[in-house]
């Protein structure tokens, strides 16, 4: 049968399971959102603004796993995803992105909305197509899903001029891709398995240090298993919290700027460091001369090219991280059973709980008249025992969220790592509650960058969603208020936020509520309270306004060089 190109588009999404889009219509995609209604399998989700619906598409896909899918129109409403686009890239998150385009003829002419998304997007998609002929479409979506999902996960997009929606032909969904120049790795090379094996086996000081590969490869198992049976510590990179058990003895909490002393100094001294499906950036390293100085260094990833970018590497694996780890498990089984397969590293442990008792997170407590920001993330986690799924904004807030929370799963933690996205956390928190309606989700927010996403409200309780908004309100922008204190002589120049809106008011305004805790006798009964409302709700902490995140590397210092508390 005949189908448009707008129906192919449906029938195709329908065909990768895809329930879920986040998206706002525009002329050039009127046609796709005029058959949206005819299928009900997916529903659509109209954010307001654009920013809103490739967030809300990558929340969604970092709950799950799944793809995220986000639908907008030409020129504006394309324009206005790219911040999300490069956030998605950053972090290795599958996204398709479909744009909509001017009509064929007018590409090139200066036309009404007319963008060239293709080119603006190409640095920070993953691949991105233009399409040109409707009898392309049904391939090219089968392989923007297959691209964004497979080795090293990230955004697609796929640009479709308005003809190219209204035109018709005879539709078929491929079963499989046949992309000849792009064929990751899955399986590790043997050779170089026994190499990591054979380090294994002779360090006497070996560290995991996992980032967000982990994840996105299902890898986490993999890694508990390992880590617990050759009783090697593991330190994670922000995205790579929750793929190790933030509970367990061995985990020494995350590493780099706002990493703990334990973590970094167990870097700094350790012989064997075991690299995961991370990727070595600089908020992780400090100084790279320095970084790491004592160990071999083995590092598996997907990506070919995150190899030897930014530190040297003895043995490299190309390949999926689960598939590698799952290997090296069966290889260890086999020796486990053999005395002395490898070293005890029981002093090595000792040592690193002598650091971690020595300097534990932690920050000056509170003195009964002022709340401070640590101890609302330790409230959030105790009254949750750690059950839900928590976002964060960019700032001290994001930093205070993955210290003081503990991550026990998986995918429970969405956080803007690599492009470091303010207004990325609220968003994102209602993709993953449309993911999981059922769960508690939580968006820990700073007074700065919660006004950058906060018109998401509308769609939170248009569609009923309960997401909660803590905001760490400290009347400033936070972090770069502790860059000035620090190193910039106190000089606050445009980071005191004076006004702010009545945030009480403006969740009311919104149709949700709101709560406003000023003194801490308040926190846990409001916040337990907040959390038990089944409604969109938005709770704003004053906290101490001047309080800083430790430990701090300081930029372009070396991992042992840590302001402490
Ligand atoms: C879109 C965007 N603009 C600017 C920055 C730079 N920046 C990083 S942290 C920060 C302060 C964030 O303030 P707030 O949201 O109030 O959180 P806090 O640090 O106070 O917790 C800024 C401006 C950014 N990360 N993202």
């Amino acid at each position: 049968m005949e189908l448009t190109g707008a129906q192919i588009l449906l029938e195709s999404l329908k065909k990768e399971g895809v329930d879920s889009i986040f998206g706002f219509p525009g002329g050039a995609v009127i046609d796709i959102y005029d058959e949206i209604p005819k299928h009900p399998e997916i529903t659509h989700y109209l954010v307001r603004h654009e920013q809103g619906a490739i967030h809300a598409a990558d929340g969604y896909a970092r709950a799950t796993g799944k793809v995220g899918v986000c639908l907008v129109t030409s020129g504006p409403g394309a324009t206005n995803t790219v911040t999300g686009i490069a956030n998605a890239y950053m972090d290795s998150i599958p996204v398709v992105i479909f744009t909509g385009q001017v009509p064929s003829s007018l590409i090139g002419n200066d036309a009404f909305q007319e963008v060239d998304i293709v080119g603006i997007t190409r640095p920070c998609t993953k691949h991105n197509y233009l399409v040109k002929d409707v009898e392309d479409l049904a391939r090219v979506i089968k392989e923007a899903f297959y691209l964004a999902r497979t080795g090293r996960p990230g955004p697609v997009l796929v640009d479709l001029p308005k003809d190219v929606a209204q035109a018709r032909t005879e539709y078929r969904y491929p079963r499989s891709c046949k992309l000849r120049s792009y064929r990751p790795t899955v399986e590790p090379n043997r050779k170089q398995l026994s190499k990591a094996l054979d380090l294994v086996r002779a360090a006497e000081k070996p560290l995991f240090y996992a980032g967000g590969g982990v994840i996105s490869s299902d890898a986490h198992a993999e890694l508990t298993w390992l880590a617990h049976n050759l009783r090697i510590p593991v330190t994670t990179t922000l995205m790579g919290l929750g793929a190790f058990p933030g509970d367990d003895p061995l985990f020494l909490g995350m590493l780099g700027m706002h990493g703990t002393y334990a973590a970094n100094r167990a870097v700094q001294e350790c012989d064997l460091l075991i690299a995961v499906g991370a990727r070595f950036d600089d908020r992780v390293t400090g100084r790279v001369s320095s970084f790491a100085p004592n160990a071999k260094v083995v590092h598996i990833d997907v990506d070919p090219t995150s190899i030897r970018k930014n530190v040297s590497v003895d043995v490299p694996i190309v390949a999926d991280c689960a598939a590698t780890l799952k290997a090296l498990k069966q290889d260890v089984a086999e020796g486990l059973s053999q005395e002395g397969f490898v070293r005890d590293h029981t002093p090595w442990l000792e040592r690193l709980a002598e650091w971690g008792q020595r300097h534990p997170l932690t920050y000056n407590g509170a003195n009964g008249t002022i709340i401070k920001p640590q101890q609302v993330v330790e409230t959030l986690y105790d009254l949750t025992g750690g059950n839900a799924i928590i976002s964060t904004e960019v700032g001290q807030n994001q930093m205070w969220a993955a210290q003081f929370f503990r991550y026990r799963r998986p995918r429970t933690l969405l956080t803007s790592g690599g492009l470091g996205t303010m207004g990325f956390g609220f968003p994102a928190a209602i993709g993953a509650q449309v993911a999981f309606p059922g769960e508690l989700v939580i968006d820990i927010a700073g007074d700065g960058s919660i006004q950058m996403n906060i018109q998401e409200l509308a769609t939170a309780v248009c569609y009923g969603l309960p997401v909660k908004i803590i905001i760490l309100n400290n009347g400033y922008l936070g972090m770069v208020r502790q860059w000035q204190e620090l190193f910039y002589a106190r000089n606050y120049c445009a980071t005191c936020m004076d006004f702010a809106p009545d945030f009480v008011k403006l969740a009311e305004a919104y149709g949700a509520s709101g709560f406003r805790i000023t003194r801490p006798e308040e926190l846990r009964p409001v916040l337990k309270e907040a959390i038990e409302l089944p409604r969109t709700v938005i709770v704003d902490v004053h906290v101490a306004p001047e309080e800083n995140v430790y430990p701090m590397v300081p930029a372009g210092a070396s991992l042992n060089e840590m302001l402490l508390v």
